[in-house]
């Protein structure tokens, strides 16, 4: 069992206490709880059931929700859970799930209305019912009502790539395992780094098949055998991910991960070019008649098709294979050129480290320079005044005295106000290294607001970035409206950076990124972190990134230190 389900059923207790009423303490307590598990580093049942692991050593969590996860471990369920869905109509905990929801309008729907199931909720919309409850306009119940016919038509969610990545790790470290393998991977919109994942497809070469294939089905997050075969299976989590495995001799090992790698759009590409050479190509190999020509690697299936290897993140049928063929494909980013992460949060804002263990672990992670950006005032409970801020840049400053290796940028995330103007005067940004502007309120305004809200950030000599620039969240949150090509023509003219974001806002998200290197932007790469932990998200940045095309010169932070300073617009003023 993954951290995230452990997270999400601690959640779920919280939820369930919120409708039924109880007490607020312990839902927050719950709540934290749910945090602190996501947030944690190694997996926590395997902690758990290894023993000597003592569960209330977590931050914030007692002896009570300490012996709810150890049940949990055990038996596979959270007592709490069970109890309280005993009390709750289950199907409560599905109305939950729709945008625009939570606890406090699903307890209203459930006591004035008899709403206990999307069914339910379905029929009362139908017949005006939520309407005239107070608080519920035109908007909201159209946002319900796109939720409702989600949730019925039982369309498979998605998983968000951070999450999926914890299956993955785990079911590759499990099979691993068992040993006699001689080859494994995950394939699939895994490899090709897609934001969101539709289920996972694992490849292994092996000589034994069908104890691999046993192996898989005894996976202990495996709530179903969907299909069992010779050489493939298919299983379904607890969590309701799916699984596919396959198992290939070694021979057909690359052609078996060119194949399940895809894109469907590419592949379809692929072939094409293969039977224009009178070739055949499946996931077993390329094949000339009978004789196979080229398997054992990736590699050697492009090579053998005329084309430069391409990186899965530009496997989306787009122009890659164009590309590949004159030998013009773009040398992507890679993690090891970044040299900075330029947003994190400490404890003197929403973080939950301080300044000292967040500089620690980017200095750990080999970081030539991290920028601490906490918030500006308007951020409610955790904006810093002017005052604040300047305190902690002389902190800073003597920071950077002691320490070898590693520049902290002295910096701030800053809002742009609902009416445009920014959060902060220019006498407090000029002494800052680095700011970065972002949106967080407002975000109902018009596409014509937004837009000149961004504008006027950028037109200011002492904006370096600006921030998650869409302000979407995957999968919970779209863009605000936006017109993003006029933002990224001022960006570029100005010479501010725009931010891919690699926390689960994965904003910019991949296709305005290219769009804004056609507009000659550059980009500053960042994580968002909130802990120690989340500054690992920097792979998932720099996913984003290589599936746009960027590559290093394209990205502020794969300069060193002294470059990296001269190139932000501020280094022109003086
Ligand atoms: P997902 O799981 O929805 O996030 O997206 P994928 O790309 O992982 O899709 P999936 O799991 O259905 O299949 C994995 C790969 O296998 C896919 O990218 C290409 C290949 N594939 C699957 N079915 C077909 C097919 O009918 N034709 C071709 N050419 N390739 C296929
Ligand atoms: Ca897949
Ligand atoms: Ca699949
Ligand atoms: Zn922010």
């Amino acid at each position: 069992m993954q951290n995230a389900e452990i997270a999400r059923l601690l959640s779920d207790v919280a939820d369930l206490l919120e409708i039924s009423a109880g007490n607020p303490f312990k839902v927050r307590a719950y709540r934290n709880a749910a945090r602190t598990v996501a947030d944690h580093p190694d997996p926590i049942a395997e902690l758990v059931s290894g023993g000597g692991f003592d569960v209330t050593d977590l931050p914030g969590i007692g002896d009570g929700i300490a012996k709810e996860i150890t049940a949990l471990v055990a038996t596979g369920s959270l007592p709490q859970r069970q109890l309280l869905a005993a009390k709750i109509p289950p199907g409560l905990l599905d109305l939950l799930r729709i945008p625009g929801l939570g606890p406090k309008r699903v307890k209203l729907f459930h006591e004035r209305l008899k709403v206990n199931s999307v069914a339910d909720l379905k029929d009362a919309l139908e017949k005006g019912k939520i309407a005239k409850l107070a608080g519920f306009g035109p908007k909201l119940l159209e946002k319900i009502r796109e939720g409702v016919s989600g949730a019925g038509a039982g369309t498979q969610q998605r998983m968000v790539l951070h999450e999926a990545e914890q299956y993955a790790r785990a079911i590759v470290e499990y099979l691993k395992a068992g040993g006699g393998i001689d080859a494994i991977d995950v394939a699939g919109s895994f490899r090709r780094r897609r934001e969101t994942i539709g289920d996972l497809d694992i490849v292994v070469s092996c000589a034994n098949a069908p104890a691999v294939i046993q192996r898989f089905g005894k996976f202990g997050d495996v709530a179903q055998v969907a299909s069992q075969g010779d050489t493939r299976s298919t299983v379904r989590l607890t969590s309701g991910l799916q699984v596919d495995l396959r198992v290939v001799e070694p021979a057909a090992f690359g052609a078996a991960m060119q194949y399940f790698t895809g894109s469907q759009a590419h592949n379809i590409e692929l072939r094409k070019i293969a039977q224009a050479k009178k070739l055949k190509l499946n996931e077993y190999g390329l094949y000339r008649g009978s004789k196979a020509i080229a398997g054992r690697t990736e590699l050697d299936v492009y090579s053998a098709l005329g084309l430069d290897w391409i990186p899965p993140e530009l496997r989306e049928g787009r122009n890659e294979i164009a590309l590949a063929k004159e030998h013009a494909l773009p040398t992507l980013v890679t993690l090891e050129e970044i040299r900075g992460d330029l947003q994190m949060h400490t404890d003197a804002s929403d973080g939950k480290a301080t300044l000292g263990e967040m500089v620690e672990a980017a200095r750990a992670l080999g970081y030539a320079y991290i920028a601490i950006t906490d918030h500006s005032p308007r951020m409610s409970m955790a904006g810093q005044s002017p005052a604040e801020l300047r305190g902690q840049w002389k902190e800073i400053d003597r920071l950077n005295t002691r320490l070898r290796g590693i520049r902290v940028l002295k910096s701030v995330e800053m809002d742009i106000l609902e009416s445009g103007k920014l959060d902060l005067p220019d006498d407090v940004l000029a002494e800052a290294d680095y700011v970065v502007a972002t949106i967080h309120y407002g975000l109902k305004q018009s596409e014509r607001q937004l837009t000149d809200r961004l504008l006027r950030a950028i037109e200011n000599r002492w904006v370096d970035a600006i921030g998650h620039p869409t302000g979407r969240i995957v999968p919970v949150r779209p863009s605000y409206p936006l017109d993003f090509d006029v933002v990224a023509k001022a960006a570029a003219n100005a010479k501010c950076l725009l931010e891919i974001n690699g926390s689960e806002r994965m904003d910019l998200p991949d296709t305005l990124a290219a769009a804004a290197k056609a507009h000659g932007v550059r980009f500053v790469l960042s994580t968002d972190a909130h802990n120690q932990r989340e500054l690992g998200f920097m792979r998932f940045a720099v996913a984003v990134a290589r599936r746009a095309g960027l590559t290093a010169a394209d990205i502020l932070n794969t300069q060193p230190t002294a470059d990296f300073l001269n190139g932000l617009r501020r280094s022109r003023n003086h």
